[in-house]
């Protein structure tokens, strides 16, 4: 059993020398950078493993999402989610869009569909849903309201690398999804991120934003940013790639030790399997209601703390109460959210998490 510190997650890595092997090359060529040859191999390798039709690679998840919602061209409102992390506000609030927060549901804390169709006005331009914690959107019922509204959907796919439903890849769904390559996630470029797609027009529209909007050696049609990836973070993915179901089927192994655990206790709830749905295991959240279980979620943040584990509040705050929006939007219009996000705590998840401290952990939880 280990004596240090359990963070929250422990980024995936292959060895060493399986590292520097792939990056050995780079010293023939000295290309460093700018769509070099480690970038266009992890951007097939990729394609062919989330079986999208189309994907850009860029240096971070962030700058996936906010060049994806610059490239739509859109105006007005754009529906989303409060319980996330900052970048999925920040994405649609630095394109000069106005985000409306729609609740979640407290079975997945993804999109409540059933409130979504009532957020819509004259002004809305798309959806922005996220796949929290790897839990898939009702991705139906988001398309059949897109489409009746003619709107735009691009999902924050950050946590939802490697996900299937009924089959289909995480990526296939909407407009567009972003994922995350973060070295917190299930599959890692150390920073790094993506935009799946279907649509044609994508590809260059997505490779010239990336680029600072630049057409050929003469022209510069759009305002875009510097957002590549670059070859080291490529090498780092195209090893990852080569362990990423291992380390998927070890996480499984991690989050089945928790819920033998957690599940069925009163006051404690978990998310079970999703039907139809292939997880990645990507986080385990555990919501945690003190008029049931006796104790808050802070206090039994402080517990593990003490025992050097290392638990995070993700997501809390809600997006929707940062102080750079103080007084914009409100927490009341998201009422399930606000209950939730005050109650969840997300426990260390990593493929080489050991048993022993899955069960040290939550004799930690349980200790009455
Ligand atoms: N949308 C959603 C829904 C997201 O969750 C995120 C990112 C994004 C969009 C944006 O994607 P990126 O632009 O980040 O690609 C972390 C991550 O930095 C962030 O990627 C992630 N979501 C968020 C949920 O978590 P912090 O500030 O909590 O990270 P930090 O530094 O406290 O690390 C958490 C733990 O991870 C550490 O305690 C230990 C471990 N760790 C961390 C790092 C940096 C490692 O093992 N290795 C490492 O290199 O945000």
């Amino acid at each position: 059993m280990s004596k240090e510190p359990i963070l929250v997650t422990r980024s995936s890595m292959p060895t060493m020398e399986e590292f520097i092997k792939e990056i050995e090359p780079i010293w023939d060529t000295a290309w460093l950078t700018n769509m070099g040859p480690k970038h266009q191999q992890l951007e097939k390798e990729l394609i062919d493993y989330m079986g999208v039709e189309g994907l850009q690679l860029f240096t971070n998840g962030h700058m996936a999402l906010e060049l994806c919602i610059q490239a739509f061209k859109l105006q007005g409102e754009v529906i989303t989610t409060p319980f996330t992390f900052a970048s999925t506000t920040h994405a649609i609030v630095r394109n000069n869009l106005t985000p409306v927060f729609c609740d979640i549901n407290p079975q997945d804390y993804t999109m409540d569909v059933t409130k979504l169709e009532s957020l819509i006005t004259e002004k809305t331009c798309a959806i922005v849903p996220v796949h929290v914690y790897g839990n898939m959107c009702n991705v139906a019922e988001i398309e059949r309201i897109a489409k009746k509204h003619n709107l735009k959907v691009i999902y924050d796919a950050a946590h939802a690398f490697g996900v299937k439903v009924n089959g289909v890849g995480a990526g296939c769904f909407g407009d567009a999804s972003m994922f995350s390559f973060h070295a917190t996630k299930v599959f890692n470029t150390i920073e790094g991120g993506a935009v799946t797609f279907s649509q044609p027009w994508l590809k260059k529209e997505l490779y010239n934003l990336k680029n600072f909007g630049i057409v050929d050696a003469e022209h510069v049609g759009e305002v875009g940013g510097n957002a590549k990836m670059n070859e080291f973070q490529a090498a780092m993915g195209i090893c990852n790639l080569r362990h990423v179901d291992t380390e998927i089927a070890k996480r499984k192994a991690v989050v089945e030790r928790y819920r033998s655990r957690l599940q069925g206790v009163a006051g404690i709830a978990v998310t079970s399997e999703q039907a139809g749905i292939q997880s990645n295991y990507a986080y385990f959240p555990a919501v945690f209601d003190e008029t049931v279980f006796g104790k808050t979620r802070d206090e039994i943040f402080e517990a593990l703390a003490e025992e050097n584990v290392f638990a995070r509040k993700y997501f809390y705050p809600l997006t929707n109460s940062y102080d750079c929006y103080k007084g914009t939007y409100s927490v009341e219009d998201t009422p399930v959210a606000q209950w939730v996000a005050k109650r969840v705590l997300t426990l260390p998840l990593f493929a080489d998490l050991p048993l022993a401290d899955v069960d040290r952990i939550c004799d930690i939880i349980l200790k009455k």
